[in-house]
């Protein structure tokens, strides 16, 4: 069957120029995640995807760190931030969205299932009517094939299911950010056993961004460093993951994926920051309401996850 969006995608890929759009990744090691900047070198307009806000679970502080390394590098490069763009809604660290587009504005962009996300966690964690599940708490919410622009960079945004139902993928110029579908690959793909995951559909998706044009630049959300190696990476190609992905190489059936990825979900642990990630980033990245003596309280639900 034809995809029209992988088919616009591949042709947006295809005629774009080399070296553009530009991208500046940070890496946070206390999550393993990967930050990016994204940039238009004319019109200096930038997108900012899948920030972090530091988070220590012992004494429940924030930390800007992180956040304030992105705010230095878009200052020292005179650029103006457009989007702040979500992957998806992370379980493993807090989203600074809320924190940047405070001080420098841009429009908090994530996938359009998000919804399916907030009515799941909205109820785990008995948020008040204030809350709405909607996807209002975000400016802009992204379906499959839905084309935007990053000043002139042309953007095709592809839904890409499995790990979280609202997971996405941006396709900025010809670079990827894949978000948690695969990883590097030596370390393989994202596990699907959170709510609403599910291996056969994470499968699909993979196999959708692995159907652009092989010599596609991936920029993945996470670097997990296996352990025969000993430095982090984050950016490979369409042909790359092809030829090596441990878990979904060209020639593993959807059987055989489902099959290691059901396996390897039931040895792995929640991440370490689950409960405060996502009651905060189904909201954006916002804190629920402060409790009436002005305190901002995160929930723990005992037994429930
Ligand atoms: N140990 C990490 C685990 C984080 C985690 O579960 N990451 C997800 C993406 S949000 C994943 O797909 N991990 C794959 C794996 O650990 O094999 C933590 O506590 O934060
Ligand atoms: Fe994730």
């Amino acid at each position: 069957m034809r995809d029209k969006v992988i088919e616009f995608a591949t042709k947006q890929i295809e005629s774009a120029q080399q070296g553009v759009p530009q991208i500046e990744s940070f890496f946070d090691k206390p999550t393993n995640t990967v930050s990016y900047v994204v940039h238009d070198p004319v019109t200096k307009r930038a997108a900012i995807i899948d920030s972090v806000l530091d988070y220590d679970p012992a004494s429940g502080r924030t930390n800007t760190g992180s956040a304030d390394a992105i705010l230095e590098y878009l200052s020292e490069h005179g650029l103006v931030v457009e989007w702040l763009m979500e992957t998806h809604a992370h379980a493993d660290h807090l989203s600074a969205a809320p924190y940047i587009q405070k001080k420098l504005g841009g429009k908090i962009a994530i996938g359009e299932h998000i919804t399916t996300v907030q009515n799941v966690f909205g109820k785990l964690f008995n948020a008040g009517s204030e809350f709405q599940r909607d996807g209002s708490d975000f400016d802009v919410l992204w379906k499959d094939g839905d084309q935007f622009q990053i000043g002139d960079l042309d953007v095709t945004v592809l839904h890409v299911p499995g790990h979280t139902p609202a997971c996405i993928a941006y396709v900025i110029g010809d670079a990827v950010f894949v978000g948690d579908t695969m990883f590097m690959p030596d370390y393989g793909t994202a596990r699907a056993d959170f709510p609403g995951g599910d291996a056969r559909t994470l499968f699909r998706s993979l196999r959708r961004i692995l159907s652009l044009p092989p010599t596609t630049r991936l920029f993945m959300c996470h670097d997990y460093l296996p352990k025969d190696r000993s430095e982090y990476v984050w950016q490979t190609t369409v042909a790359e993951q092809r030829a090596h992905n441990i878990h979904a190489h060209d020639g593993i059936s959807e059987d055989e994926f489902v099959a290691m990825r059901e396996a390897r979900d039931a040895t792995l642990a929640m991440p370490t920051l689950i409960l405060p990630s996502v009651q905060v980033n189904m909201r954006a990245g916002h804190m629920p309401p402060a409790d009436d003596n002005g305190v901002t309280y995160l929930k723990i639900p005992v037994n429930a996850v």
